[in-house]
C-alpha cells in the first residue's frame, strides 16, 4: 500500500510535468496514545507516527509559480509565489471558503506561505516548484491526515529550497499553515508527532517547553497490536465543535486567572468547581485530569510496560465522552465492544467528533475483538467501521 503511493505520487508528477520528480518526501500520520485537547493548553500529549503515508513529489520550475496536484484531486492548481501573501492575508481559512483554493490546496500551498513568513532563508531561497501528492494515511478518520499532507509538502520545499529547517521548526510551519491558510484552530501534536515519530516508541511533548522526548511502546515485543477503528463518521476540525472546545477552555483559564490550563493542578479542582459554570468546569476537569494521565502513562509504560496502561486509556474515553463531550456513539461502542472483547484498553483518538478509537489487543485475539466490533455496529445499525492496525513509526523521510 505504502510504496503504491509512492509510485503514485511520481507518476501524478509525471503526468503534471512531463518529467521524473527530483525528489519524493513523504511523512505519516499519527495515532494519539494519549492526551487529547491538551496541546493548545500547553499540556502534555503522547501520540506515535503511524505506518500510512502521504508523498509529495517535486520538481523545480523557472516561473516563480508553486502548482500542487494530488490523488484527492487531480487537477492542478496554481499560484504565483509573490501571490501567496495576499491569498492568505484575510481571515483565517477565508482562502477556502471564498473559494479561492481547495481546501486540500490550502495545506501545501499554506506550508509554502508559512514558511517564506517564518523563514528570511526560505523568504530569499524560494523559487517554483510543481508538487504531486499521494496518500494511503484515511482522510476523516482522526489519523491526522492533515498533517501528514502539510509535513510531505513541506519536506519537500524545504529540500528543494535548501532551507534547513529543522522538524520542530517544519512543526510550528505546519500549525501555521493549518490554523491560518485552512482555518482550523488546531494545536501542535499532530505535526510534532508526524514529522518527529520514531520506529515502535511514542513521542511524549511537553507543548510548553515543545520539548520532547521518545518513549519506547513496546507493543511488538509484548505481542500486543493496536487496532484502529476508524468509525467513518467523518469530522473537520476547521468547523464547530473542535473551535468551540477549546473557546470553552480559553474561558476557563480566563476565569481561573491562569495563562492556560496546564497552570491548573489536580489541587485546584476544587476550588475551580465553585468558580465555574458545569459546562466550563467540565472541560477544565477533563483538561486537568488528562494531563494527568499522560504524565502516568509515560511513567506506567516505562516502569511496567504496555499492558498497565489499559486502565488509564479507558478513564481518558471516559472524560472524553462525559466531561469534554467530543465522542459520538459510534465511538463509544467501539470502545465498549472491544473492552467486552478483552482488549487491554481502548479510546477514541484525535480532535473527536467522529474519526476513529483505538485499542491496545492481544495479538491472539485481534480477529474476535474486530468480529465482536463488527457485531456491536451492526446490532447498533451504524455504518460497518473500517478496522485495522497500526504500528508506531518514523517521522519525515526522502524516499527517492
Ligand atoms: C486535532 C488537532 F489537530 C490537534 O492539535 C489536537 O488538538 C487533537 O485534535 C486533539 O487532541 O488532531
Amino acid at each position: 500500500m505504502t510504496g503504491a503511493s509512492l509510485v503514485e505520487a511520481a507518476e501524478l508528477f509525471t503526468t503534471m510535468t512531463g518529467a521524473e520528480p527530483e525528489a519524493v518526501w513523504s511523512a505519516p500520520g499519527r495515532a494519539n496514545l494519549i492526551g487529547e485537547h491538551t496541546d493548545y493548553n500547553e499540556g502534555f500529549v503522547l501520540p506515535f507516527a503511524v505506518q500510512n503515508r502521504t508523498y509529495a513529489a517535486i520538481g523545480r520550475r523557472s516561473d516563480g509559480v508553486i502548482r500542487v496536484t494530488s490523488t484527492f484531486d487531480p487537477t492542478p492548481v496554481e499560484v504565483a509565489l509573490v501571490e501567496l501573501r495576499a491569498l492568505f492575508s484575510g481571515a483565517p481559512g477565508d482562502a477556502v471558503t471564498s473559494g479561492a483554493v481547495p481546501e486540500w490546496a490550502a495545506y501545501p500551498l499554506g506550508v509554502a506561505w508559512a514558511a517564506i513568513e517564518a523563514h528570511e532563508r526560505a523568504a530569499n531561497r524560494a523559487f517554483g516548484v510543481d508538487i504531486a501528492i499521494a496518500s494511503d494515511v484515511p482522510v476523516g478518520a482522526g489519523l491526522s491526515s492533515s498533517a501528514a499532507l502539510e509535513g510531505a509538502a513541506l519536506a519537500a520545499i524545504d529540500w528543494m529550497w535548501q532551507i534547513g529547517l529543522t522538524p520542530l521548526d517544519m512543526a510550528k510551519v505546519g500549525r501555521t499553515a493549518e490554523n491560518i491558510a485552512v482555518g482550523a484552530p488546531t494545536g501542535i501534536m499532530d505535526q510534532v508527532s508526524s514529522f518527529m515519530g520514531e520506529t515502535d516508541s511514542a513521542t511524549f511533548l511537553d507543548c510548553r517547553t515543545l520539548e520532547t522526548s521518545t518513549v519506547d511502546l513496546g507493543f511488538a515485543r509484548e505481542g500486543l497490536e493496536v487496532l484502529v477503528i476508524d468509525t467513518r463518521v467523518t469530522h473537520a476540525h476547521s468547523t464547530g465543535g473542535y473551535g468551540e472546545r477549546r473557546a470553552s477552555c480559553d474561558k476557563g483559564a480566563r476565569e481561573l486567572g491562569v495563562v492556560s490550563l496546564r497552570d491548573v493542578r489536580m489541587d485546584d479542582l476544587d476550588r475551580a468547581a465553585e468558580t465555574l459554570d458545569d459546562v466550563t468546569f467540565r472541560r477544565v476537569r477533563h483538561i486537568v485530569t488528562e494531563n494527568q494521565r499522560v504524565l502516568d502513562t509515560v511513567d506506567t509504560l516505562r516502569a511496567e510496560g504496555p499492558r498497565a496502561i489499559g486502565g488509564l486509556l479507558v478513564q481518558s474515553h471516559v472524560s472524553m465522552r462525559d466531561d469534554f463531550e467530543i465522542s459520538v456513539p459510534e465511538l463509544d461502542t467501539a470502545v465498549t465492544a472491544a473492552l467486552d472483547a478483552g482488549a487491554i484498553g481502548a479510546r477514541m483518538t484525535g480532535g473527536g467528533f467522529g474519526g476513529s478509537a483505538i485499542a491496545i489487543v492481544e495479538r491472539d485475539q485481534l480477529a474476535q475483538t474486530k468480529t465482536t466490533i463488527a457485531d456491536a455496529f451492526e446490532r447498533q445499525g451504524f455504518r460497518a467501521p473500517r478496522q485495522f492496525t497500526v504500528t508506531a513509526s518514523h517521522g519525515l523521510l526522502r524516499d527517492r
